[in-house]
């Protein structure tokens, strides 16, 4: 296709918003300052086997006292978009009652020093620190906590809404429910079917009334991030194969796409949860909720899925209700996750969002990799993780060729962090630290992703 100029560069369109994307919990450190409770990533964390070498996030990059220099990073960097999100706890510290000044004036510091380097602030109002209090009241399984986040939410806004255009409600509900209440790698732990489902709703909910909340105060961009992967079938031609990458889609992707962008759960994840549950957690009325419109979709997007129908006896399930589905392995090569490279998958999956759900803009959220990177001389020269940056950008770019509505792209992360049950292990990060010494180094990678935005291209 042709997707260059004449100058052998593949342009970007006008306007188009470059930036990185951090979380409160993997970056901030700071955890018991300023009234800050504990949040379920602490309660993990401190859980014995859940985390890579018992790590938590209570130094993290010490973001929280540093983050004047990390904004001037970025500054020279040329970045001009922020996506950070806001720790629930600190603004909250028991999840219903008053709200914590101290918490708000950090949020409130960092979003006038973005300003003031011209960076715009992008915030994310719920990246998985659900407070532990909370929890301790039945955590997203129970409808309440969807009330308490709008609450929450309003909160936020009231202090930042002069001044952040862009808000995103949740971070991969996805994640929150399934890999939190159903296979339990994240937290809070928790390994009940039903759980996830009820879960996976009040998500959606608390988006819904978090959305209407902040509408009603103003917000101009209201978002939602989803973590998306194209799924497909060994065999393209064989039934049984085909309804395997179906319901796999249905449970990764359409069950949280469907109610958000066309207000109604998809059928067969309707009946495929009534295995699971009575439904009766799905109120009158949530679904219009859930899909009032919103004026942007985040996209993460990170790695495609290969699925074929298990062939004999059906063995334990992946998912809820997937012990009839096979994960494959594509035999692609792979980053230090284990997670299998294919940027044709970014640009199959957003042509396929252009298509199934028009009018809807994009921006990719998320998107990056962890590779085995090494400091020496003070120079990262990580090769792979720029070539994995560049691959997925010229994909992005010929989805848009294709007809996405892409607006944006955010690459993950801004720096190395804390990467939840992996630890300090797997380094995602377009900037190096040095945890001894809170050092940063901006990798290759940053240099050349600084090139880009720069040029509007590659
Ligand atoms: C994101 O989640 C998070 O938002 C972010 O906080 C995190 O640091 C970042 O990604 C990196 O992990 O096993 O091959 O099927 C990522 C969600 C879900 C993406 C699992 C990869 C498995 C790929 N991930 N998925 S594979």
């Amino acid at each position: 296709t042709d997707d260059r100029t004449g100058t052998g560069l593949a342009l970007f369109p006008p306007g188009f918003r470059w930036g990185v994307a951090t979380a409160a919990y993997q970056i901030e450190g700071a955890a018991a300052e300023d009234g800050r409770t504990p949040s379920i990533w602490d309660t993990f964390a401190r859980t014995p086997g859940r985390v890579h070498l018992g790590q938590t996030g209570d130094i993290a990059c010490d973001h929280y006292h540093r983050y004047a220099d990390d904004v001037a990073l970025m500054r020279d960097l040329g970045i001009d978009t922020y996506r950070f999100s806001v720790s629930w706890p600190r603004i909250r510290p028991d999840g219903t009652g008053p709200v914590n000044p101290l918490g708000l004036d950090f949020y409130d510091r960092l979003t006038d020093t973005l300003l003031a380097a011209g960076i715009a602030p992008m915030v994310t109002l719920y990246h998985w620190d659900l407070p532990q209090c909370l929890e301790d009241r039945g955590g997203w399984t129970v409808r309440e906590t969807a009330h308490h986040f709008a609450e929450y939410a309003g909160a936020v806004y009231d202090r930042l809404g002069d001044r952040v255009r862009t808000w995103t409600t949740l971070n991969e509900p996805w994640c929150s429910a399934f890999l939190g209440y159903a296979t339990g790698d994240q937290a809070p732990g928790r390994t009940e079917p039903d759980a996830a489902f009820r879960a996976a709703h009040h998500l959606l909910l608390g988006h819904g009334l978090a959305a209407r909340a902040l509408r009603a105060a103003g917000a101009r961009e209201i978002s939602i991030t989803v973590n998306l992967t194209p799924v497909s079938p060994r065999d393209p031609q064989d039934r049984h194969d085909v309804a395997a990458a179906g319901l796999v889609d249905g449970l990764h992707n359409r069950i949280f796409l469907d109610p958000i962008l066309n207000g109604r759960y998809p059928a067969d994840m309707l009946e495929h949860m009534a295995r699971f549950t009575t439904l009766e957690h799905i109120a009158d009325g949530d679904e219009e909720l859930i899909g009032a419109p919103i004026d942007l979709l985040g996209v993460n997007y990170y790695a495609p899925t290969l699925v074929a129908a298990k062939v004999g006896t059906p063995s334990s399930d992946r998912f809820p209700g997937t012990e009839g589905v096979e994960h494959l392995d594509p035999g692609l090569p792979v980053t230090a996750m284990g997670w299998p490279v294919e940027a044709d998958g970014l640009r199959r999956l957003l042509v396929r969002l252009a298509r199934d759900y028009p009018a809807t803009p994009l921006m990719i959220t998320e998107n990056g990799a962890a590779y085995h990177d090494s400091a020496e001389d003070g120079r990262v020269a990580d090769a792979e993780r720029v070539d994995y940056l560049r691959t997925h950008l010229l994909a992005a770019h010929r989805a848009i060729g294709e007809g996405a509505d892409l607006r944006g792209y955010l690459a993950w992360s801004l720096m190395d962090n804390f990467e939840w049950a992996y630890g300090y292990e797997k380094r995602f990060g377009l900037v190096r630290v040095d945890y001894d010494t809170q050092r940063r180094i901006p990798k290759d990678s940053a240099l050349w992703y600084s090139g880009v935005i720069g040029r509007n291209g590659i």
